[in-house]
């Protein structure tokens, strides 16, 4: 008897898995690097290929058995790289964060230097923070946003480039509202002789649907993940020059990583496939519509948007102008109760720790898979500032957690049972 007769009713696992999918289909899933996967990233992401070792690339493995693993990985490079106009794709990495560690090890050395956004101004942990490996491994520069009107601070980045003369300049953001336009990067990257890699992690579906603008012309290397607006499984993904793909491949494997997760790859070449049909585009468009149309309706709240709006599928919310008492974290736990999900976020220079924050992040990816258009934003913008307004009193918040399920139930994103 190869699996245990009850495998398949493990109710501990498979009820709250229920319960999750709960969860997530009767509440607003507002964390702007979340979405919701077709069905088909799904079934991929669960499939046959779980079981198979792939070490290598296609055509060069360790292990037999990869004719139909090797059809599949080429495939996904090859709509990967259409999707972007790349000239090499490496798809393995397992997350974001493997992808960044890949590229620095493949083309710097310990100790060199590097320029990335600092975190406390919606950089990425692994773009310097001093408790990541990036931070301890290479010797980080930091720069900010300017402070008042909140955006990239390009003099300084350039002020401090010229000083500092680092082999490779980080573009790239998890809570920046602003497009990031890649000539200004890659002309201070010019002056000073660095490499420039782009982490598109948060927009990589907006460049994919041209809502944003695409840095791949004028990177050395982006990075992203599959997972957030470009809608396809968790995991990650480097693009480059043709000149580096044989460093980022080997330092993606052997250098990084053993096993490439293969069922994952199948699941981000259905992903890539459904991000290359036309519709997509409306979707990436459509994504930022609505987060500024949500902007527009939390300022008439009383909301201060840091940097005062978005241009692109989030929103940094300073909560003190609202209410100067209500924290970052208080808002996230209260408004979970209200079934309204995102995170606390630091704002620029913020008072508060990381763990408290005056601030929360939104983002419209998920509400958009969902069919919710710019009409459903001031009713979404006056769930939350009821909620917030209300934090107190129970009985107002379990009312908000059942005009949030009606809401939903109007845009169902799954057919149940999935
Ligand atoms: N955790 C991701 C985010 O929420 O932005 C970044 O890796």
């Amino acid at each position: 008897m190869p699996f245990p007769p009850d495998s398949h009713t493990d109710t501990k696992v498979f009820d709250l898995l229920e319960i999750e999918r709960i969860r997530q289909t009767t509440g607003l899933q507002l964390i702007a690097s979340e979405n919701f996967t077709s069905p088909a990233v799904m079934r991929a992401t669960g499939s046959i290929l779980t079981n198979k070792y792939a070490e290598g690339y296609p055509g060069k493995r360790y292990y037999g058995g990869n004719t139909n693993a090797d059809v599949i990985e080429a495939l996904a490079i090859e709509r990967v790289k259409q999707l972007f106009g790349a000239e090499h794709a490496n798809v393995q990495p397992h997350s974001g964060a493997s992808a960044n560690m890949a590229v620095y090890l493949g083309l710097l050395n310990p100790g060199d230097t590097i320029m990335g956004l600092s975190l406390d101004h919606g950089g990425h942990l692994t773009h310097g923070s001093p408790v990541n490996a990036s931070g301890i491994l290479y010797d980080f520069k930091s720069y900010g946003v300017i402070p008042g009107d909140e955006r990239i601070d390009f003099d300084n980045l350039r002020e401090l480039a010229l000083a500092h003369r680092p082999k490779m300049i980080v573009a790239g953001t998890t809570s920046y509202p602003r497009r990031l336009d890649p000539e200004p990067f890659r002309a201070i990257a010019d002056e000073v002789g660095a490499l420039l890699m782009f982490d598109i992690a948060h927009l990589a579906g907006l460049v994919a649907g041209g809502a944003h603008p695409n840095p791949v012309p004028y990177a050395d290397v982006v990075t992203f993940t599959t997972h957030k607006t470009l809608r396809g499984p968790r995991g990650g993904c480097i693009l480059s020059k043709a000149q580096h793909a044989q460093v980022i491949d080997k330092a993606v494997f052997p250098g990084s990583q053993g096993g490439p997760l293969e069922h994952v790859i199948a699941a981000k070449a259905v992903a890539f496939h459904e991000a290359l049909d036309p519709s997509f585009k409306d979707y990436a468009h459509q994504i930022v519509k609505n987060a500024s149309a949500l902007a527009a309706a939390l300022a008439a709240e009383g909301f201060r948007l840091v940097s005062g709006g978005t241009d692109n599928h989030l929103m940094v919310v300073d909560l003190r102008p609202f209410d100067a008492e209500c924290t970052g974290k208080v808002a996230q736990v209260v408004l979970d109760e209200a079934g309204i999900t995102l995170n606390k976020n630091t704002v620029p220079d913020d008072p508060r720790s990381p763990f408290v924050t005056s601030g929360v992040r939104i983002g419209t990816p998920s509400v958009t898979t969902q069919g919710m258009k710019e009409a459903e934003m001031p009713v979404i913008a006056s769930l939350i500032a009821r909620t917030l307004r209300h934090r107190d009193d129970k009985a107002e918040v379990a009312r908000i957690r059942a005009e949030v399920a009606d809401l939903c139930a109007k845009f169902p994103v799954y057919p149940n049972p999935l």
